[in-house]
Protein backbone atom coordinates (compact mmCIF):
# COMPACT_ATOMS: atom_id res chain seq x y z
CA UNK A 1 0.00 0.00 0.00
CA UNK A 2 1.38 3.45 -1.06
CA UNK A 3 1.34 5.68 2.13
CA UNK A 4 -1.23 8.86 1.51
CA UNK A 5 -0.19 12.01 1.53
CA UNK A 6 -1.75 15.48 0.95
CA UNK A 7 -0.47 18.54 -1.25
CA UNK A 8 -1.47 21.86 -0.31
CA UNK A 9 -0.46 23.49 -3.53
CA UNK A 10 -0.28 23.10 -6.82
CA UNK A 11 3.44 21.69 -8.19
CA UNK A 12 5.11 21.51 -10.96
CA UNK A 13 3.81 18.38 -13.53
CA UNK A 14 6.68 16.32 -13.23
CA UNK A 15 7.02 16.40 -9.48
CA UNK A 16 3.76 15.35 -9.01
CA UNK A 17 4.22 12.16 -11.67
CA UNK A 18 7.24 11.85 -9.35
CA UNK A 19 4.82 11.64 -6.38
CA UNK A 20 1.68 10.29 -7.91
CA UNK A 21 4.55 7.49 -8.41
CA UNK A 22 5.20 6.67 -4.89
CA UNK A 23 2.15 7.81 -2.88
CA UNK A 24 -1.35 8.40 -3.00
CA UNK A 25 -1.75 11.82 -3.23
CA UNK A 26 -4.89 14.02 -2.26
CA UNK A 27 -4.74 17.09 -3.42
CA UNK A 28 -6.27 20.03 -0.55
CA UNK A 29 -6.26 22.57 -3.27
CA UNK A 30 -8.70 21.16 -5.52
CA UNK A 31 -10.88 20.67 -2.22
CA UNK A 32 -14.10 22.73 -2.27
CA UNK A 33 -14.41 22.10 0.98
CA UNK A 34 -11.20 21.91 3.09
CA UNK A 35 -12.74 20.93 6.51
CA UNK A 36 -14.84 17.92 5.07
CA UNK A 37 -11.23 16.87 2.89
CA UNK A 38 -9.07 17.10 5.89
CA UNK A 39 -11.56 15.09 8.36
CA UNK A 40 -12.10 11.89 5.15
CA UNK A 41 -8.15 11.64 4.91
CA UNK A 42 -7.52 12.65 8.39
CA UNK A 43 -6.59 9.46 9.93
CA UNK A 44 -4.55 7.83 6.66
CA UNK A 45 -2.39 10.90 6.10
CA UNK A 46 0.97 10.40 7.07
CA UNK A 47 2.55 13.25 4.79
CA UNK A 48 1.87 16.76 3.56
CA UNK A 49 3.89 18.34 0.49
CA UNK A 50 3.27 22.07 0.39
CA UNK A 51 4.36 24.70 -2.06
CA UNK A 52 5.45 28.14 -1.77
CA UNK A 53 2.47 29.99 0.47
CA UNK A 54 0.22 27.10 0.75
CA UNK A 55 2.27 26.15 3.95
CA UNK A 56 1.02 24.51 7.23
CA UNK A 57 -0.35 26.28 10.26
CA UNK A 58 -0.88 24.85 13.54
CA UNK A 59 -4.76 24.40 12.71
CA UNK A 60 -3.85 21.91 9.59
CA UNK A 61 -1.16 19.61 12.05
CA UNK A 62 -3.96 19.73 14.29
CA UNK A 63 -6.13 17.77 11.70
CA UNK A 64 -3.92 15.03 10.83
CA UNK A 65 -2.90 12.90 13.87
CA UNK A 66 -1.03 10.56 12.02
CA UNK A 67 1.45 13.37 9.93
CA UNK A 68 5.21 12.37 10.54
CA UNK A 69 6.67 14.91 7.10
CA UNK A 70 6.25 18.05 5.96
CA UNK A 71 8.06 18.26 2.61
CA UNK A 72 8.26 21.90 1.42
CA UNK A 73 8.99 22.65 -2.07
CA UNK A 74 11.17 26.19 -1.65
CA UNK A 75 13.90 27.19 0.49
CA UNK A 76 11.57 29.43 2.85
CA UNK A 77 9.66 27.70 5.04
CA UNK A 78 7.90 31.01 6.34
CA UNK A 79 4.41 29.36 6.12
CA UNK A 80 5.06 26.49 8.25
CA UNK A 81 4.34 26.86 11.70
CA UNK A 82 7.87 25.25 12.74
CA UNK A 83 7.17 25.30 16.58
CA UNK A 84 4.09 23.84 16.03
CA UNK A 85 5.56 21.08 14.18
CA UNK A 86 8.48 20.53 16.88
CA UNK A 87 5.82 20.48 18.89
CA UNK A 88 4.29 17.31 17.48
CA UNK A 89 7.46 15.85 16.52
CA UNK A 90 6.79 16.69 12.78
CA UNK A 91 9.76 16.53 10.50
CA UNK A 92 10.32 19.48 7.76
CA UNK A 93 11.99 19.89 5.23
CA UNK A 94 12.83 22.41 2.64
CA UNK A 95 14.75 23.15 -0.58
CA UNK A 96 18.06 24.71 -0.18
CA UNK A 97 21.08 24.92 -2.21
CA UNK A 98 19.57 23.73 -5.64
CA UNK A 99 18.12 27.19 -5.62
CA UNK A 100 21.17 29.61 -4.82
CA UNK A 101 22.69 30.24 -7.89
CA UNK A 102 19.30 30.72 -9.49
CA UNK A 103 17.82 33.29 -6.94
CA UNK A 104 21.16 35.47 -6.93
CA UNK A 105 21.20 35.60 -10.62
CA UNK A 106 17.66 37.22 -10.21
CA UNK A 107 18.41 39.51 -7.54
CA UNK A 108 21.80 40.43 -9.53
CA UNK A 109 19.25 41.18 -12.54
CA UNK A 110 16.96 43.17 -10.13
CA UNK A 111 19.81 45.48 -8.91
CA UNK A 112 20.51 46.29 -12.20
CA UNK A 113 17.23 46.40 -13.90
CA UNK A 114 16.34 49.02 -11.34
CA UNK A 115 19.62 51.29 -11.39
CA UNK A 116 20.16 51.24 -15.39
CA UNK A 117 16.19 51.58 -15.71
CA UNK A 118 16.05 48.89 -18.01
CA UNK A 119 12.23 47.97 -18.10
CA UNK A 120 11.56 51.95 -17.91
CA UNK A 121 14.06 52.30 -20.81
CA UNK A 122 12.54 50.02 -23.22
CA UNK A 123 8.96 50.98 -22.83
CA UNK A 124 10.12 54.12 -23.65
CA UNK A 125 11.28 52.43 -26.75
CA UNK A 126 8.50 50.61 -27.42
CA UNK A 127 6.18 53.77 -26.68
CA UNK A 128 8.03 55.13 -29.95
CA UNK A 129 9.60 58.04 -27.40
CA UNK A 130 13.14 56.86 -28.70
CA UNK A 131 12.56 58.52 -32.41
CA UNK A 132 10.40 61.39 -31.56
CA UNK A 133 11.88 62.91 -27.93
CA UNK A 134 15.42 61.69 -28.17
CA UNK A 135 17.83 59.51 -26.18
CA UNK A 136 16.93 58.03 -22.73
CA UNK A 137 17.62 59.72 -19.28
CA UNK A 138 20.99 59.17 -17.89
CA UNK A 139 20.59 56.45 -15.10
CA UNK A 140 22.65 55.25 -12.34
CA UNK A 141 26.14 52.77 -12.16
CA UNK A 142 26.45 49.83 -10.27
CA UNK A 143 30.53 50.49 -10.07
CA UNK A 144 32.10 51.84 -6.86
CA UNK A 145 28.34 51.69 -5.41
CA UNK A 146 27.91 49.97 -1.48
CA UNK A 147 25.47 46.99 -1.85
CA UNK A 148 24.05 46.27 2.03
CA UNK A 149 23.48 42.65 2.19
CA UNK A 150 20.32 41.90 4.76
CA UNK A 151 20.52 38.24 5.58
CA UNK A 152 23.78 37.05 4.31
CA UNK A 153 22.97 33.51 4.41
CA UNK A 154 23.90 31.09 1.20
CA UNK A 155 22.09 33.14 -1.48
CA UNK A 156 22.64 36.38 0.27
CA UNK A 157 26.26 35.32 0.08
CA UNK A 158 26.15 34.21 -3.55
CA UNK A 159 24.56 37.46 -4.35
CA UNK A 160 27.81 39.38 -2.75
CA UNK A 161 30.21 37.65 -5.00
CA UNK A 162 28.26 38.26 -7.75
CA UNK A 163 27.91 42.16 -6.98
CA UNK A 164 31.94 42.18 -6.06
CA UNK A 165 32.50 40.82 -9.83
CA UNK A 166 30.50 44.11 -11.21
CA UNK A 167 32.80 46.41 -9.19
CA UNK A 168 30.81 47.11 -6.13
CA UNK A 169 31.42 46.98 -2.59
CA UNK A 170 30.08 45.00 0.09
CA UNK A 171 28.68 45.04 3.45
CA UNK A 172 26.56 42.94 5.38
CA UNK A 173 24.00 42.44 8.35
CA UNK A 174 23.03 39.42 9.82
CA UNK A 175 21.81 37.46 12.88
CA UNK A 176 25.50 36.76 13.32
CA UNK A 177 28.23 38.01 12.42
CA UNK A 178 30.36 35.64 10.02
CA UNK A 179 34.09 35.12 9.19
CA UNK A 180 34.36 37.07 6.06
CA UNK A 181 36.46 40.15 4.77
CA UNK A 182 33.29 41.74 4.16
CA UNK A 183 32.43 45.59 6.76
CA UNK A 184 29.63 43.88 9.18
CA UNK A 185 26.81 46.26 10.33
CA UNK A 186 25.24 46.11 13.71
CA UNK A 187 22.00 46.31 12.99
CA UNK A 188 19.34 47.34 9.99
CA UNK A 189 19.55 51.13 9.79
CA UNK A 190 23.33 51.38 10.07
CA UNK A 191 23.59 48.83 6.98
CA UNK A 192 21.35 50.97 5.25
CA UNK A 193 22.95 54.36 6.47
CA UNK A 194 26.31 52.85 4.75
CA UNK A 195 24.52 51.45 1.90
CA UNK A 196 23.34 53.03 -1.87
CA UNK A 197 21.66 49.46 -2.64
CA UNK A 198 20.03 47.65 0.54
CA UNK A 199 19.55 44.01 -0.65
CA UNK A 200 16.61 41.76 1.27
CA UNK A 201 17.63 37.97 1.41
CA UNK A 202 16.67 37.17 5.07
CA UNK A 203 14.67 34.85 6.00
CA UNK A 204 10.75 35.80 6.80
CA UNK A 205 8.82 35.01 9.63
CA UNK A 206 8.13 36.64 13.14
CA UNK A 207 11.62 37.43 13.87
CA UNK A 208 11.85 39.62 10.63
CA UNK A 209 8.51 40.99 9.65
CA UNK A 210 8.94 44.90 8.76
CA UNK A 211 12.47 45.12 9.62
CA UNK A 212 12.84 47.27 6.75
CA UNK A 213 10.81 49.97 7.93
CA UNK A 214 10.47 53.85 7.81
CA UNK A 215 13.91 54.89 10.08
CA UNK A 216 15.23 52.28 7.49
CA UNK A 217 14.17 53.95 4.29
CA UNK A 218 15.58 57.02 5.65
CA UNK A 219 18.53 55.95 6.39
CA UNK A 220 19.19 54.94 3.09
CA UNK A 221 18.11 58.36 1.68
CA UNK A 222 16.86 59.60 -1.57
CA UNK A 223 19.41 58.51 -3.17
CA UNK A 224 19.54 54.72 -2.12
CA UNK A 225 17.77 51.77 -3.40
CA UNK A 226 16.25 48.65 -2.12
CA UNK A 227 16.01 45.71 -3.72
CA UNK A 228 14.03 42.34 -2.67
CA UNK A 229 14.16 39.12 -3.12
CA UNK A 230 13.42 37.01 0.19
CA UNK A 231 9.69 37.93 1.63
CA UNK A 232 7.60 40.45 1.20
CA UNK A 233 6.80 40.43 5.15
CA UNK A 234 10.40 41.88 5.63
CA UNK A 235 9.52 45.46 4.23
CA UNK A 236 7.07 48.07 5.82
CA UNK A 237 4.90 47.88 2.17
CA UNK A 238 2.84 50.98 2.67
CA UNK A 239 6.02 52.80 4.30
CA UNK A 240 7.69 51.59 1.00
CA UNK A 241 5.06 52.73 -1.81
CA UNK A 242 5.01 56.08 0.28
CA UNK A 243 8.64 56.76 0.30
CA UNK A 244 8.97 55.93 -3.44
CA UNK A 245 5.84 57.98 -4.22
CA UNK A 246 7.38 61.08 -2.32
CA UNK A 247 11.02 60.36 -3.88
CA UNK A 248 12.48 59.74 -0.32
CA UNK A 249 14.11 56.64 -1.94
CA UNK A 250 15.26 56.53 -5.27
CA UNK A 251 14.29 53.19 -6.16
CA UNK A 252 13.23 49.78 -5.61
CA UNK A 253 13.62 46.46 -7.34
CA UNK A 254 10.91 44.04 -5.90
CA UNK A 255 10.49 39.72 -6.67
CA UNK A 256 8.18 39.78 -3.34
CA UNK A 257 5.46 41.15 -1.86
CA UNK A 258 2.88 41.47 0.25
CA UNK A 259 -0.87 39.41 -0.51
CA UNK A 260 1.24 37.15 -3.57
CA UNK A 261 -0.20 37.13 -6.16
CA UNK A 262 -2.70 39.59 -5.46
CA UNK A 263 -0.55 42.53 -4.57
CA UNK A 264 -1.60 46.34 -3.87
CA UNK A 265 -2.45 47.84 -7.29
CA UNK A 266 -0.69 50.92 -6.30
CA UNK A 267 2.54 49.34 -7.20
CA UNK A 268 1.36 49.32 -11.22
CA UNK A 269 1.62 52.81 -11.92
CA UNK A 270 5.61 53.45 -10.02
CA UNK A 271 7.92 54.61 -12.25
CA UNK A 272 10.84 54.17 -10.46
CA UNK A 273 10.03 50.50 -9.52
CA UNK A 274 11.18 47.46 -10.70
CA UNK A 275 8.49 44.47 -10.33
CA UNK A 276 9.13 40.73 -10.78
CA UNK A 277 6.30 37.79 -10.26
CA UNK A 278 8.61 35.86 -7.74
CA UNK A 279 10.23 34.63 -10.05
CA UNK A 280 13.57 34.02 -8.23
CA UNK A 281 13.86 30.07 -8.84
CA UNK A 282 11.85 29.91 -11.28
CA UNK A 283 13.67 28.32 -14.39
CA UNK A 284 13.24 24.70 -15.45
CA UNK A 285 16.76 23.68 -14.15
CA UNK A 286 16.32 25.09 -10.74
CA UNK A 287 12.62 24.48 -10.32
CA UNK A 288 13.00 21.22 -11.72
CA UNK A 289 15.22 20.23 -8.64
CA UNK A 290 13.58 21.34 -6.21
CA UNK A 291 10.71 19.43 -7.11
CA UNK A 292 13.60 16.29 -7.15
CA UNK A 293 14.30 17.36 -3.61
CA UNK A 294 11.03 17.31 -1.97
CA UNK A 295 10.51 14.05 -3.29
CA UNK A 296 13.46 12.25 -2.11
CA UNK A 297 12.87 13.92 1.29
CA UNK A 298 9.25 12.14 1.42
CA UNK A 299 11.17 9.06 -0.23
CA UNK A 300 13.95 8.91 2.58
CA UNK A 301 11.30 9.00 5.13
CA UNK A 302 9.08 6.75 3.92
CA UNK A 303 11.93 4.27 3.66
CA UNK A 304 13.00 4.35 7.37
CA UNK A 305 16.54 6.39 6.18
CA UNK A 306 16.92 9.93 7.63
CA UNK A 307 15.94 13.00 5.20
CA UNK A 308 18.36 14.82 3.24
CA UNK A 309 17.69 18.62 4.18
CA UNK A 310 16.07 19.15 7.39
CA UNK A 311 14.88 22.35 9.23
CA UNK A 312 16.36 22.35 12.18
C1 LIG B 1 9.52 29.49 -4.73
C2 LIG B 1 10.78 30.61 -2.81
O1 LIG B 1 9.02 30.34 -5.69
O2 LIG B 1 12.28 28.91 -2.22
C3 LIG B 1 11.56 29.80 -1.85
O3 LIG B 1 11.46 30.08 -0.64
O4 LIG B 1 10.22 31.59 -2.47
C4 LIG B 1 10.72 30.22 -4.24
O5 LIG B 1 11.86 29.54 -4.65
C5 LIG B 1 8.43 29.10 -3.79
O6 LIG B 1 8.81 28.27 -2.78
C6 LIG B 1 7.29 28.42 -4.53
O7 LIG B 1 6.26 29.29 -4.61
Amino acid sequence: MKPEIIVTGRLLPRTQEALDRIFTCHKLYEAADHLAFLRQHAQQVRALATFGASGADAALMDQLPKLEIISNFGVGVDAIDLAAAAKRRIIVTNTPEVLTECVADTAMALVLATLRRLPQSENYLRAGQWGTRGAYPLTTSLGGKTLGVLGLGRIGEAIAKRAEAFGMKLRYHNRSRKNLAWPYEPDVVSLAKNSDVLLVAAPGGPQTQRIVNAAVLDALGPQGFVVNIARGSLIDEPALLRYLREGRIAGAGLDVFDNEPKIDPAWFSLDNAVLLPHVGSATEETRTAMGALQVENLQLHFAGKPVKTPVT
